[in-house]
C-alpha cells in the first residue's frame, strides 16, 4: 500500500486487439498508485477523447489479468453453489430468459472517476437466490470470474438488495469483452471495484470472503460515499 492507504496493485494490463484503435488511449498514468495504463472505451463518445478529461464521462477499462479474457456467448456459463440446495450452471440464453431488470445509476470507481446515467440490464441477484434455494447457513456471496484472478463478495443482505444485479447489457448493447462480458456483476449502490467482470461462479458462504482488491485494503463495505474515506464528488489528477 501506499502512504495513501491505497493499494498498490499488479499493472493493470489491457488486452488492445478486442478493443480496436478507437477509443483507446495509452501511456496516461493513473494519479493515485494503481500501476495501471489507461484506455477508454465509451460507446458515446468513439474518440475516446472525452474519457481522458477529469469526469469527462468515459470508463477507464481495468483488468488485473495478464490479458483480456473472451467467451463467447455460446460458451459462456455462470455456476451457482455453495450452501444452496440446488446448484445451478446457466448458459447466457438461461439468464436471458429470466426476469429482467434494469438500473440506470452513476458508476463510481474510488479512484473518482464517474460515468453518469449509465443502464445496465440483467438478472437480479436475488433471483438468483431464490431459485438456488440458500441454506440457513449461507450468509455472503463469493464471485468468481473467467479471468481467474478477480474476485469478489457480497454480503447476503447486501446482495437481495433490489439494485444488485448479474448484468449482461450496457447502455442497450451486450456487455463488451472489455467492461467484462458476456455477464459482469453490477452492485450499483457500491463502488464499481464490487462490480467484478467476467463472472463465472456465484457461491453462497458461511462468511464473507473478501475479494481481490480487499486484499490489498480497499473496504470489504464498499457504499458510495461511505467507504474508504471518501465522499462521492470525483477528484481531479
Ligand atoms: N474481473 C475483474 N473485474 C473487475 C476489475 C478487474 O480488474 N477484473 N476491476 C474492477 C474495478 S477497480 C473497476 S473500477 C471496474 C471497471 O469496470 P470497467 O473496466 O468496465 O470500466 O471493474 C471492476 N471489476
Ligand atoms: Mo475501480
Amino acid at each position: 500500500m501506499n502512504k495513501d492507504g491505497r493499494p498498490v496493485g499488479r499493472r493493470v494490463v489491457l488486452g488492445v486487439a478486442a478493443l480496436g484503435a478507437a477509443g483507446v488511449a495509452f501511456g496516461a498514468r493513473f494519479q493515485n498508485g494503481i500501476d495501471s495504463f489507461l484506455a477508454t472505451v465509451d460507446s458515446k463518445d468513439p474518440t475516446g477523447l472525452t474519457g481522458l478529461l477529469p469526469g469527462g464521462g468515459g470508463f477507464q477499462i481495468y483488468n488485473v489479468a495478464d490479458s483480456l479474457p473472451h467467451k463467447s456467448d455460446q460458451d459462456y456459463r455462470l455456476t451457482v453453489d455453495g450452501l444452496v440446495d440446488r446448484p445451478a450452471t446457466y448458459t447466457l440464453a438461461e439468464l436471458r430468459a429470466m426476469p429482467q431488470t434494469t438500473l440506470v445509476k452513476d458508476v463510481q470507481c474510488v479512484t473518482g472517476w464517474r460515468v453518469p446515467d449509465t443502464e445496465f440490464g440483467g438478472v437480479l441477484l436475488s433471483h438468483l437466490l431464490d431459485t438456488a434455494g440458500v441454506r440457513p447457513e449461507g450468509k455472503a456471496l463469493r464471485f468468481t470470474c473467467f479471468d481467474g484472478v478477480y474476485s469478489e463478495s457480497l454480503t447476503l443482505d447486501e446482495a437481495r438488495r433490489p439494485d444488485m444485479m448479474v448484468a449482461h447489457q450496457m447502455n442497450n448493447a451486450p456487455v463488451t469483452d472489455a467492461h467484462g462480458g458476456p455477464v459482469r456483476l453490477y452492485a450499483a449502490p457500491m463502488y464499481f471495484y464490487k462490480s467484478a467482470k467476467w463472472l463465472s461462479g456465484i457461491t453462497v458462504t458461511d462468511r464473507v470472503m473478501p475479494g481481490y482488491w480487499e486484499h490489498y485494503g480497499y473496504d470489504v463495505e464498499a457504499w458510495v460515499g461511505k467507504s474508504n474515506g471518501r465522499n462521492d464528488a470525483p477528484t481531479s489528477p
